[in-house]
């Protein structure tokens, strides 16, 4: 059963936080494209609304939404490969709607959207309304994109956005160090239950929602490994920048000779200790060059949620829900904060940042899960992207809603991608 009024008021609050992050955006830049392979700002602002009526409202109840035309203009984006790519860019050819037009758009779907959320039907026959799936696919989707906003934000210069009064910088971190741990041989499960009630009474815990690519659930029996205790910081990563081994980090820009921090508001020294934000390809490459590689996906399972005596837990520090204590998430700044400074969210092996402080690149390709179906509410969400062409990310970054975190979450972008806040550890079989 859902909770309506719960919902309801993760709708609004997300709602709220969408318009806050709008409000940071200079208004002639409304029409920009920060990143030239995604959709202009203008986009977000429909798509948001315009997703969830399809996923609830139209999908999920089988009824109509407030205005069919803009709904599918702002349906879905999709970044093509590359910039030199003979797909045109999405939204190329689009002639976009005045931004007075959208928000009204926004109204119209918060007040429909909330209405159905408290009153409507949910009829579970539905195959998009099973456990009230369109519904947890609009807030889901909503928070998720916040954090694309964000991503796209930190590309736009300082001049097109509107600098909070207070920017809640930690810049003093100690260089953490190199510490590796050894975790040893072991079994890790991967991915959710989907099943009812039954599995309740057997002590089993299925999540109230999880995307098509969460499921099913499976253990997997993961070689004794040795991993990095810290994320690499900026430090590390300076050398083999100066060395030539790959461009700079999208995050990173020189000037005279110094480096800086690319920051949301302001740019910064580069702070030594923050994780260094890089493109698969990057991080790969960096942990080569060590005479290592990235954690498998079933390995970041085992470092995140295993434990010495082979139970698992739902977080990296235990089974207490995710505050911010306990790693860098859920909107807590703009930018990272240094390597190891959320020590009370350190897994059972010691190892820091797994969840918080930026994604976890790992080596394994967006693949899907035994028992795989898409799903109802909005089947091209993953189906489309196992194309090997995507890599896995896992954990949370600082602009990552706490919604959002359960071991079953899987992220992926393609391995050139450079925006996002996703940092790198590095392993090696033991
Ligand atoms: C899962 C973050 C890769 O942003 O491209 C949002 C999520 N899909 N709307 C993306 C998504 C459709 C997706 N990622
Ligand atoms: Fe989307």
């Amino acid at each position: 059963m859902v909770h309506r009024e719960a919902a309801a008021e993760w709708y609004a609050r997300n709602r709220t936080r969408s318009r806050a992050l709008f409000d940071l955006i200079e208004p002639e830049a409304y029409y920009a494209r920060p990143i030239a392979l995604r959709n202009p700002i203008v986009f977000y602002e429909g798509h948001l609304p315009a997703f969830s009526i399809i996923a609830l409202i139209n999908r999920g109840l089988g009824r109509p939404g407030v205005d069919p035309r803009l709904e599918q203009l702002f349906a879905r984006g999709i970044d093509p490969e590359s910039e030199d790519d003979a797909t045109p860019r999405s939204g190329a050819d689009t002639r976009w709607p005045p931004r007075d037009e959208v928000l009204a758009f926004g109204v119209a779907a918060d007040a429909l959207i909330t209405d159905a959320i408290l009153h409507a039907p949910f009829d579970e026959s539905r195959p998009a309304m099973r456990r009230a799936e369109g519904l947890f696919t609009a807030l889901e989707h909503e928070a998720m994109h916040q954090e694309t906003l964000l991503y796209m934000w930190h590309r736009l210069p300082h001049g097109r956005k509107r600098r909070p009064v207070y920017l809640p910088y930690e810049l003093n971190g100690d260089l953490p160090g190199h510490a590796t741990v050894k975790v040893p041989a072991g079994a890790a499960t991967l991915g959710a239950l989907r099943r009812g009630p039954a599995d309740l009474a057997q002590g089993k815990h299925p999540i109230p929602f999880g995307w098509d690519n969460e499921f099913e659930a499976h253990s997997l029996d993961v070689p004794a490994f040795d991993v990095d205790v810290h994320s690499v910081t900026n430090a590390d990563y300076l050398p083999f920048v100066e060395a030539g081994h790959v461009e700079p980090p999208a995050f990173w820009l020189r000037e005279d000779g110094r480096w800086f921090w690319r920051g949301m508001f302001e740019n910064l020294p580069l702070p030594p200790a923050w994780p260094a934000y890089v493109s698969h390809e990057d991080a790969t490459a960096f942990a080569a060059s060590k005479g290592r590689r990235l954690l498998t996906e079933a390995e970041f399972h085992r470092a995140a949620y295993g434990t010495p005596s082979g139970d698992e837990r739902p977080f990296p520090w235990g089974t207490a829900g995710p505050d911010r204590t306990r790693g860098h998430f859920d909107f807590a700044s703009w930018d990272p904060v240094p390597a190891g400074a959320r020590p009370a969210g350190a897994s059972a092996w010691g190892i820091h940042d797994l969840v918080g402080n930026g994604w976890e690149w790992t080596s394994s390709l967006f693949a899907p899960f035994p028992g795989f179906v898409p799903m109802a509410s909005y089947p091209e969400y993953s189906a489309e992207f196992f194309d090997g062409q995507h890599y896995v990310m896992k954990g949370a970054s600082s602009a990552t809603a706490k919604e959002l975190i359960r071991p079953s979450f899987r992220n992926w972008f393609r391995p050139n991608y450079p925006y996002v806040y996703a940092k790198v550890r590095t392993a090696a079989s033991a």
